[in-house]
């Protein structure tokens, strides 16, 4: 009945992965190869050549913030969404600064300490095919400048800028209630949550040390079955190890972002 087109480090398809772990839904697993993305019968399921995308009885849902609440109306129980219309507000402003903004700043900061070294690795040819944003050229012109300028590009220090203050946000809106839009775990922890693992494994845990709130709320995010069953699960040995390194490489220049940002 549920399929998900996805693939396992894919931080758009963890909040449709967390989401469905936190509703106890089955689901068939069908990963996307990155090279694949492109092809014609991907793009018949997904026209923006990217994960995920939610099969449901035959129908095609794409967008995790919007399959989420798809999820959500679909099989409303347990519920991920508070029952008060500021309550559903609140869930909403958090996730709507993901599609606004933070997805692009985590794509920078992927890139420049994760992905960079495999596209250096490839024949030019298939680099110029293979690099992200070619169905949009801002985001093209952004992954050339990283690729040629890596930890120097200007993009790392105004990335970083933005979640040191989606950090502080969230340290002020979880110093009032346990969860972010109030004292339910809703979306807006399921969307979260993939955020702060991808920051962990590029090394950048650093962004919340001085925020306890923020650290006790990743505690708790942690310890629900969704994390396992949505994220870690689905990490390879070799993920792990890219990790290990990430974490490694960025270490050096935590320092002069921080002092930068
Ligand atoms: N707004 C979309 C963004 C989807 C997206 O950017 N997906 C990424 C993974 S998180 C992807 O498929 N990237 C592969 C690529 O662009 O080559 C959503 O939330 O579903």
């Amino acid at each position: 009945m549920l399929a998900l087109y996805h693939f396992p480090d894919a931080i758009c398809a963890m909040k449709v992965r967390i989401a469905l772990a936190e509703k106890g839904l089955e689901w068939e697993s069908r990963v996307v190869e990155p090279r694949a993305l492109r092809s014609p019968e991907y793009l018949a399921i997904n026209p923006n050549g990217v994960v995920p995308a939610l099969i449901h009885n035959g129908s095609v849902l794409i967008e995790s913030r919007i399959i989420s609440e798809y999820l959500e109306d679909a099989y409303p129980e347990p519920h991920l969404m508070p029952a008060d219309a500021l309550g559903r507000h609140r869930v909403r402003l958090w996730s709507k600064q993901i599609d606004d903004s933070l997805h692009a700043n985590i794509f920078v900061l992927s890139f420049i300490i994760s992905m960079r070294d495999m596209f250096l690795a490839m024949p030019d040819h298939i680099r110029d095919k293979a690099l992200p944003g070619h169905h949009d050229p801002i985001k093209l012109e952004r992954s050339r400048e990283m690729l040629e300028k890596g930890f120097e590009s200007r993009f790392a220090k105004l990335a970083l800028a933005r979640f040191q203050h989606v950090m502080a946000d969230m340290e002020t809106s979880l110093a009032n209630e346990p969860w972010l839009a109030g004292s339910q775990y809703t979306l807006a922890d399921a969307d979260y949550t993939p955020y702060l693992s991808r920051l962990t494994n590029l090394g950048l845990s650093a962004l919340w040390q001085d925020k306890p709130h923020v650290t006790a709320w990743f505690e708790r995010v942690k310890a629900r079955p969704s994390f396992k069953q949505g994220i870690l699960d689905w990490f390879t040995p070799e993920d792990n190890a890219r990790f290990a390194a990430n974490i490694e490489k960025a270490a050096s220049h935590i320092r002069q972002w921080a002092l930068a940002a």
